[in-house]
């Protein structure tokens, strides 16, 4: 009987010591695995998830290639690693979708919200709403018309009327420059989505130029809501018009409805960037790659990488720093010579960011 009492004993403390070995073991195994669950508990919300600035981004849409990289640019930019939980929500280019998400991020209590408003007007409650809840707003890339500087902290973007004026002064050149100025010239416009800051303020210094010149006549003047696909479709309806003949100048105020027109007009058997001058505003990869083939003839630069300077701005008001009001992106033009200079597009493809 005592030999059994020994060996249950004996087993029990095998068994005793196993178990706690493994414990030991798991503990080391857990040790490892607990560094790799500290990791994975940290990851899914441990103590340091307090740590991210969860910012409501609220995006206009995805309907041009400028958008695109803009989209990416913010994405790549707050990321967890960099500190942030971001939550993203694409308007659809529709203002009553960007209102519902900005309600939405004012519910969650996020830390910071930012948003490129798709037109200028209506946002006077929701903006008023964001201040009553006490969270910082930065707007990116469009504004908004409301004058209360005091509804936002800072906005960061392209300054949309200096590019209308630079495509304006670009076009007066080229037309000199081709002996063009003699007699009535007449331009094509292509404006972007109604009452977006962007194409309201590219319009306005376009216009600002042409102005000045009584030769010149902007005969043909509709938005394509910054689509290639409406692009298309109203430079279609423009060059089925009795005095379509008479266009010298595209101007769009997007690299997208370009190259919808360029399209159209290639349909309609004329040549763009020869018997129709092209200028757009954006300066992605395909637009440059139509001044090489010499479809096009100039592009106004409109930069869509915002991301690194909104996760900096943020981490700058999160360590209590001063920041500007109003941030300009550093911009330029670009043409196959002339007024930028004996720039070659081909030789800026490849550093194009879309
Ligand atoms: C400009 C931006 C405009 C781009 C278009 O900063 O708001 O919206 O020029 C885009 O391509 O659709």
């Amino acid at each position: 009987m005592k030999k059994i009492i020994a060996l249950v004993l004996a087993l029990v403390l095998a068994f005793g010591l196993v178990a706690c070995n493994n414990g030991g073991d798991q503990s080391s195994t857990a040790s490892g695995s607990s560094t790799a669950s500290d990791a994975s508990t940290a990851s899914t919300g441990g103590d340091d998830s307090g740590d991210l600035i969860t910012v409501g981004f609220s995006q206009v849409g995805a309907e041009s290639a400028w958008r695109t990289a803009n989209t990416k640019s913010i994405q790549e930019a707050l990321t967890e690693e960099n500190g942030f939980n971001l939550i993203f929500s694409d308007g659809q280019q529709k203002q009553e979708i960007q209102i519902t998400a900005l309600r939405s991020f004012i519910e969650q209590g996020v830390d910071y919200i930012a948003f490129s408003p798709t037109v200028e007007s209506g946002w006077d409650d929701v903006l008023n709403e964001i201040k009553e809840a006490d969270i910082p707003l930065i707007l990116v890339d469009r504004t908004t018309d409301n004058p209360d500087e005091s509804l936002y902290v800072t906005w960061m973007g392209s300054n949309f009327h200096e590019e209308g004026v630079r495509a304006g002064e670009w076009v007066i050149a080229y037309l000199e420059d081709k002996g063009l100025m003699d007699g009535e010239v007449v331009i094509a416009e292509l404006q972007g989505t109604v009452g977006a800051a962007a194409a309201t303020d590219r319009m306005a210094g376009f216009k600002e130029v042409m102005d000045q010149y009584s030769n010149i006549n902007i005969k043909y003047s509709q938005t394509g809501d910054f689509t290639t696909a409406k692009g298309q479709e109203v430079m279609e309806a423009f060059l089925k018009s009795d005095t379509a003949n008479e266009i010298k100048v595209l101007f769009a105020h997007n690299d997208d409805m370009a190259i919808g027109a360029i399209t159209a007009i290639e349909a309609a058997g004329r040549k763009p960037g020869e018997d129709i001058c092209i200028i757009s505003c954006d300066g992605g990869k395909a637009m440059f790659q139509n001044i090489v083939d010499g479809k096009a003839n100039c592009v106004v630069e409109c930069n869509p990488l915002l991301g690194e300077g909104l996760a900096d701005v943020i981490k700058k008001l999160e360590a209590g720093e001063e920041v500007e009001k109003k941030t300009y992106s550093e911009e330029d033009i670009f043409d196959q010579n002339g007024l930028a200079g004996a720039l070659k597009a081909a030789d800026h493809i490849n550093e194009r960011a879309y």
